[in-house]
């Protein structure tokens, strides 16, 4: 009952590090078996500005970022929290990690003080890249009492602001040094950790998923077969996920690089300043989540662009549905949609499909991927379901994580007899071996593609004064393609005003958490959280009792 992908070629397994991988040195014996594209090939472009960086620039960037980092006193194996929006700036933060053996944690550029603090002191970071207009943000987080100290020249910005010309802190290009000397690479050290990226998995709080140099590199190596859409001297990819999710990091800032295509670099989704770019780059592919397709079907400035160079675009990270797909496809005909699955554990894709393969399987995640096994396993018997019938999704392979960093409990609820990697999503097979995800039995939210994780919502609701209980689950909203957090909430004391209250809640969690964890679904009033005797919250009966509020 082990599903192997169905593909003629299975990728040979790179044993380097993600760098040399990505820019193989012809005279090394462990340089990459990826076919090496050429230095001039233009990499990445600023989505603003138009600057342009060759594949050439990027690695000798990425070098004297790293020789400075060295001189700094960092480490290979130490820890860099790259904090801020996608940038040519990031792409240099985090391959001259790279390129030092630094391990590269993104934070989310929407976190709170508390968020970030949680990710730095979590993941032991030693030095912090952060965008200018998030240095408030981190100086908040770091006069915490129990915050780490960092000296000054452990916190770079990413580029200095016009306006403060000589400040405290130095930029990228004032830690640039030219003396660079390649890390040895031994045999074994490519299981080493190349990224630390936060998910909270199947339950709990974020935690920090290792993902390996094979783990990242034998990922490329399968896109590179299964996913066949970006040609070189032929497509320019629209880069507006964010890097410091697995997504972008993966898909975006790097396979891109390995085939030669140029990606365009944008700070975020905003509609206007991606349409424009559409035109001026002529950008051919796009990799969304679901909601940017919401907002193009629905967009009035569509016809003001000159969007004909745009074939296609691939969402993931949250389902998409057929009609969605349908309507999308129905006003802009000259687009093909796909969709991909992947989680943060596993590099992070594991299905995915073709341009004209997403004509077909609408509302589909595609095939598995080349070396990954996987298995649907009904979680109330353990056995494996047949075609037709739904199970939990598991799986194995070189893209599988290590574990997560520092959390053996965790690790080791996420893995079955096998080593088998759990993912909490519940999926069904065709007969050709298409996969959909019909179900989700992990606690996990989606707004947008972002994870809100409900626990970390629930202890920050036990800490209202006025709440005795709460328990957090997502609804689903049609027209924007998303779920939304909302609160279930028992109060201490009885309420007059349940609106009032409900506001009070929301307004109380939207200045403590993030943009994306806001309890944009309500906050709704009940007399008890629904929990099993062993006291876990009865998510599926809230669920329930969810859906039959949205359909009366
Ligand atoms: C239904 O979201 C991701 C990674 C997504 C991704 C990346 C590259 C998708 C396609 C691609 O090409 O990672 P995480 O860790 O943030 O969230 C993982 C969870 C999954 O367990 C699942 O519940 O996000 C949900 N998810 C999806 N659900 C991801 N993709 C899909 C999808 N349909 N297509």
């Amino acid at each position: 009952k082990i599903h192997l992908p169905g593909y003629d070629t299975e990728p040979a397994l790179p044993r380097c590090s993600v760098f040399d991988y990505l820019f193989p040195d012809p005279t090394s014996e462990s340089s990459s078996p990826y076919p090496c594209p050429d230095a001039r090939d233009v990499a990445y472009i600023d989505g603003l500005t138009g600057r342009e960086i060759t594949r050439g620039e990027v690695a000798d960037q990425a070098k004297r970022l790293a020789a400075g980092l060295r001189s700094l006193g960092l480490k290979r194996g130490d820890v860099g929290c790259v904090y801020g929006m996608n940038s040519l700036e990031w792409v240099n933060a985090a391959m001259g990690c790279q390129a030092a053996g630094i391990v590269v944690s993104p934070a989310n550029y929407g976190y709170t003080p508390e968020e970030v603090l949680h990710q730095i002191v979590d993941s032991t970071a030693k030095v912090i890249f952060v965008q200018p207009a998030l240095l408030p943000t981190l100086q908040k987080a770091l006069s915490f009492p129990h915050a780490p100290k960092f000296p000054d020249n452990r916190i770079i910005l990413l580029c200095r602001p016009p306006d403060k010309p000589d400040g405290r802190f130095k930029c990228l290009e004032e830690v640039w040094s030219d003396r660079y000397e390649p890390l040895r690479w031994r045999r074994g050290d490519e299981t080493a950790t190349a990224f630390l990226c936060y998910s909270s998995g199947t339950t709990g709080r974020a935690k920090g998923v290792e993902t390996s140099h094979h783990n990242m590199t034998s990922q490329i190596q399968a896109l590179n077969i299964a996913y066949t859409q970006l040609r070189k001297g032929q497509d320019v990819c629209l880069g507006i996920l964010p890097f410091g999710h697995i997504y972008g990091l993966t898909v975006v800032l790097h396979q891109p690089l390995t085939v030669g295509v140029p990606v365009v670099v944008l700070p975020r989704f905003e509609e206007i300043s991606v349409l424009s770019a559409i035109q001026r780059f002529k950008i051919t592919w796009a990799l969304v989540v679901p909601p940017v397709l919401i907002v193009l079907l629905h967009s009035k400035n569509v016809s003001k662009y000159d969007l004909s160079s745009i074939r296609g675009m691939q969402s993931g990270a949250a389902p998409l549905g057929k009609d969605l797909t349908e309507a999308f496809e129905r006003r802009f005909p000259s687009m093909k949609i796909t969709q991909g699955y992947g989680l943060t554990e596993t590099s992070p894709v594991t299905h995915v499909m073709t341009a004209s393969e997403g004509q077909s399987h609408r509302g589909q995640i595609g095939r598995l991927m080349p070396t990954f096994q996987a298995r649907l396993v009904d979680a109330e018997t353990g056995k494996d379901v047949g075609p037709g019938e739904a199970g939990e999704l598991w799986f194995r392979g070189p893209s599988v994580m290590k574990g997560y960093w520092k959390n053996a409990e965790a690790t080791s609820n996420a893995f079955a007899h096998g080593g088998w990697f759990k993912t909490g999503d519940v999926a069904v097979v065709d007969e050709h071996g298409y996969y959909s995800i019909v179900d989700r039995v992990k606690e996990l939210i989606k707004y947008k593609g972002f994870q809100v994780p409900p626990a970390e919502l629930e202890a920050l609701l036990l800490t209202h004064p006025k709440i005795a209980d709460a328990a957090v689950i997502g609804i689903h909203s049609h027209e924007q393609a998303t779920e939304l957090p909302r609160a279930y909430v028992v109060p201490l004391t009885p309420v007059s005003e349940h609106t009032e209250f409900a506001d009070e809640v929301m307004r109380w969690v939207a200045e403590k958490v993030s943009n994306h964890k806001r309890l944009r679904g309500g906050v709704c009033l009940i007399k008890a959280v629904p929990k099993s005797p062993s006291g876990k919250i009865l998510r599926k009966d809230l669920r329930a009792m969810a859906k039959k509020e949205q359909e009366d």
